[in-house]
């Protein structure tokens, strides 16, 4: 048995695979006792029942920032009540790797840059989640990337991850000494839902396939990062190839969202500005009142979204 089949099994089941995962899920499923380390809770010390039970939503950008401004922007957008005296609160203060705010029933948290920083946050949220007896929440990512072919300030909600060799899986190196391929796709549902909000805002929003790196310079194809040993040409070629292969923005925490969510079945979606136009140029130019402008887009989507959900906020 996987770890996460038994994290998501219902835990009255006597299934008695046995080894060391099993018993340690059974542990937490039980919630005697589990640490989260990264985000600084720990089930001896915190109610997550009480803190995280009623969650519904779960918004990630890079930026802690960034995450802060987006759940003040909720709270006002839509009228959310916070509990009295209390205010918009970082939720995770015994942490400096990631912030945390909820308001109602949505949690807004940065994931950091890249696979390995999202990827920790992901396993954490998903056991938070679930030791929390949360139900039916959905994760939405919020970021930039560069875009392909596409005007700057663009959303792009993908459908599916690349790796940066253009494979459509996550594969993690390695696991237990051996590679462990794992599907990266979003929920189709989700995307077209979030693709005919943005429409009916008129914001300007494609569906893309979304290019994955663990790297912002060579990986991304740039030729301004301190060290790039290949040439415009075999540059020019990669960005193609990738179009070629779908890829309308290129980003880094994508391919391990998709992977790890659709692992757990858990309804997700990444949604991401582009900043620049990578067959144009390499740089990222934009001053950050215009970026912010550009963001304020994803905010208009999100809120709708919210709207459409049955759950008040
Ligand atoms: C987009 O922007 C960051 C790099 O500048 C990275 O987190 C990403 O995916
Ligand atoms: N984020 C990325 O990862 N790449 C870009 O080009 C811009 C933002």
């Amino acid at each position: 048995r996987h770890y996460d089949d038994c994290l998501l099994a219902d835990a009255d089941t006597p299934d008695i695979a046995g080894g060391a995962a099993f018993v340690h899920a059974q542990a937490m499923k039980h919630a005697l006792h589990d640490v989260l380390y990264h985000i600084g809770l720990d089930s001896r010390k915190h109610d997550f029942k009480a803190m995280f039970g009623d969650t519904k939503l779960v918004c990630m950008g890079g930026s802690s920032n960034r995450m802060k401004r987006l759940a003040e922007d909720l709270v006002a957008e839509l009228g959310i009540r916070l509990p009295t005296g209390q205010g918009l609160v970082n939720v995770i203060p015994n942490t400096d790797r990631y912030v945390m705010y909820k308001a109602g029933p949505i949690v807004c948290v940065n994931h950091g840059m890249g696979i390995p920083s999202i990827s920790i946050l992901l396993h954490e949220l998903a056991k938070l989640m679930s030791l929390a007896g949360a139900t039916g929440v959905t994760f939405i990512r919020l970021g930039t990337c560069g875009g392909l072919g596409i005007e700057p300030g663009t959303i792009c909600i993908s459908t599916r991850a690349l790796s940066c060799q253009l494979q459509p899986y996550f594969e993690q190196v390695f696991i237990l000494g051996q590679p462990v391929q794992r599907e990266a796709v979003f929920d189709p549902d989700l995307a077209r839902e979030l693709l005919q909000l943005a429409s009916g805002l008129n914001i300007e929003a494609v569906s893309a396939v979304t290019l994955c790196t663990s790297d912002f310079y060579e990986e991304q194809g740039r030729t301004d990062g301190a060290i790039c040993e290949f040439s415009m040409e075999q540059r020019n070629e990669f960005l193609q190839r990738a179009f070629e292969a779908g890829v309308r923005n290129i980003e880094m925490e994508s391919l391990a969202l998709a992977a790890i969510t659709h692992r757990l079945g858990i309804r997700a979606a990444c949604m991401a500005v582009t900043l620049l136009d990578r067959f144009k140029q390499d740089q990222v130019q934009l001053d950050h009142s215009l970026i912010a402008q550009f963001e304020g887009r994803m905010l208009r989507i999100l809120a709708a979204f919210i709207r459409t959900q049955p759950v008040p906020v």
